[in-house]
């Protein structure tokens, strides 16, 4: 028999069908390209985003969509689950189903270029949807980067693969088949290389972003009218207990928002409009010269479950906003403060609880320094005894005096409550629940909180389902702020459950009564077990 090149295919006259582990290692392949086409474009749009607008990354974008999108039982469901982590869970998720399909982008590239191509496409085209929804068309330039970018390396490693295995010597010419062998290993090297300048695009892309989100040190003036001195906490007395005064860094977080948002002072205003005499629209000076107030004050997300972490307490500085609605004269038909953040997102605030005497301000530092970004930089509202949902927006632009009956804030338009006065209650923040105890003195501690209902009088501790018992009372800071309180248990052997309730100073007691977080706070009483050996 004649030796020809072909001759060297083995058994020639069957089906070229490699066998079934090879295809399974081919179609692995061809998804492992699109997958890391993919990250290349997202990385390089990530980066793009960080010198441009952040929260215009696709990813991020998308995120933010489906967050505006997500009915509220399905986001409570998502928060009660996840808790603080359920952003890095949403946006952990849209990762995953992108590269899902892009890993369908790359298998279909295999067969037809353009097939794989246009599904990357689209999957941008989406990102650049949600981007504009989200933002501005200006926003598009991260998805426009994408898509060039992950087509080009598809493209790239699509020839890599195709021209190596048509290459091997002797192999009849196999366009569509990732090559075996030697010339797998190019397209692997090449495949490699893209996932390091993926990993370095979107490595200098969080470096960038987490350089401009840092926090502005700004000298602000002493305040006209300065809080009261601030007793010692008992958090060097109690182990376990929350401190007096949450550090800024370890302030709890509650926003719509995937990113950290980047304003510049020297920019910002703040305009009052609406139903007023006069529109006035102040600058971030501006504010500087006015009076400042500096209070003591513990915010409550309305979202927090009994015993939960989205509250907390910190000194505020700001301009008390009676102070800016005379400037702008309010009229008389309005009944609620709809305020609108440099992003567009609403939130409403009830006219006759903000303005009824208690201390809301316009704020501009925490805890001695300006607004930590995350926490509004460099304006936000607090209204104390309200829940932070309808009353905190953070980086405000915007107070339009107006009604109920004319516009809906965000959270209005997700069926939450507008009228939510933060409820009496308090939290055990030791023990744990479930945690093993020596038998004889334990100290149960924690914080309790009641916020505009003449602060918390007295906190109870109830075990086993008996009598409730006063616990010792840690100072008291002032009647918008939270308490600390402790009790001192003498535990006998055995399981046993421990509960507490707190009493504010206007004579409410914490009720029993359980309600979800939706639609205006949670409530019930906090129990837990524990074990005494
Ligand atoms: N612009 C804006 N402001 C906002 C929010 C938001 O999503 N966007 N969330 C509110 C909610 S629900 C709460 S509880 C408080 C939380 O403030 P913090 O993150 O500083 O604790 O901010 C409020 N202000
Ligand atoms: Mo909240």
């Amino acid at each position: 028999m004649a030796t020809s090149t072909s001759d060297r295919t083995p058994d020639p006259g069957a089906s070229p069908r490699p066998p079934r582990s090879e295809r399974i290692a081919g179609t692995a392949l061809w998804a492992g390209l699109g997958v890391v086409s993919t990250l290349l474009g997202m990385a390089a749009a990530h980066l793009v985003a960080a010198v441009t607008t952040p929260s215009s990354s696709p990813v991020l974008a998308v995120g933010s969509q489906v967050i505006d999108l997500t009915p509220t039982p399905l986001k409570e469901w998502a928060i009660r689950q996840f808790g603080a982590a359920d952003k890095i869970i949403l946006v952990g998720s849209v990762v995953l189903v992108v590269l899902v399909l892009a890993g369908v982008a790359g298998v279909l590239a295999r067969r037809r270029l353009a097939l794989g191509a246009g599904l990357l496409v689209a999957l941008v085209a989406l990102a650049a949807a949600a981007a504009v929804v989200q933002g501005s068309v200006t926003e598009l330039l991260p998805s426009l980067v994408a898509a060039v970018t992950g087509v080009a390396s598809l493209w790239w490693l699509h020839a890599k693969a195709s021209a190596t295995s048509a290459a091997e010597p002797g192999q009849p010419r196999q366009p569509r088949e990732a090559g075996t062998g030697a010339s797998r290993r190019g397209v692997l090297v090449a495949a490699g290389a893209l996932a390091a300048a993926a990993a370095v695009l979107g490595g200098a892309g969080r470096f960038i972003t987490g350089l401009r989100s840092g926090n502005v040190d700004i000298a602000l003036p002493d305040p006209a009218s300065p809080a009261d001195p601030f007793p010692q906490g008992l958090e060097g007395q109690v182990e376990g207990i929350t401190p007096l005064r949450i550090d800024n860094a370890d302030f709890y977080r509650v926003d719509t928002r995937l990113d950290t948002p980047v304003i510049d002072q020297d920019s910002w205003t703040l305009t009052i409009d609406g139903d007023v005499e006069r529109e006035i629209t102040l600058t971030f000076d501006d504010l500087l010269e006015m009076d400042l107030i500096e209070r003591d004050i513990t915010m409550t997300c309305v979202s927090n479950s009994v015993g939960g972490e989205f509250v907390g307490g910190a000194r505020w500085l700001g301009v008390r906003l009676t102070d800016l609605l005379d400037m702008a004269g309010v009229g008389d038909t309005a009944d609620q403060i709809y305020s609108t953040d440099f992003d567009g997102m609403t939130i409403s605030t009830p006219l006759d609880l903000a303005t009824d005497g208690r201390d809301a301000m316009i704020a501009i530092g925490m805890n001695g320094e300006a607004l930590p970004r995350a926490h509004g930089f460099p304006a936000r509202m607090i209204v104390p005894g309200l829940y932070g949902f309808i009353s905190a927006t953070k980086w405000i632009t915007r107070i339009t005096l107006t009604t109920y009956a004319e516009k809906s804030a965000y959270w209005t338009d997700r069926d939450w409550a507008t009228d939510a006065p933060i409820k009496v209650s308090t939290r055990i923040d030791t023990p744990n629940a479930l945690e093993e105890l020596p038998v004889g003195e334990n100290v149960i501690g924690g914080v309790a909180w009641a916020q505009q209902k003449g602060g918390v009088d007295k906190v109870q501790v109830r075990i086993d389902g008996g009598a409730w018992q006063d616990a010792e009372m840690g100072p008291s800071v002032n009647n918008d702020y939270w308490r600390q309180w402790f009790y001192r248990w003498d535990a006998s052997e055995g399981g046993h459950t421990v509960a507490a309730r707190a009493i504010s100073g206007d004579g409410t007691t914490q009720t029993p009564a359980r309600a979800m977080p939706f639609p205006e706070g949670a409530s019930g009483i906090q129990e837990l077990r524990v074990t005494v050996t």
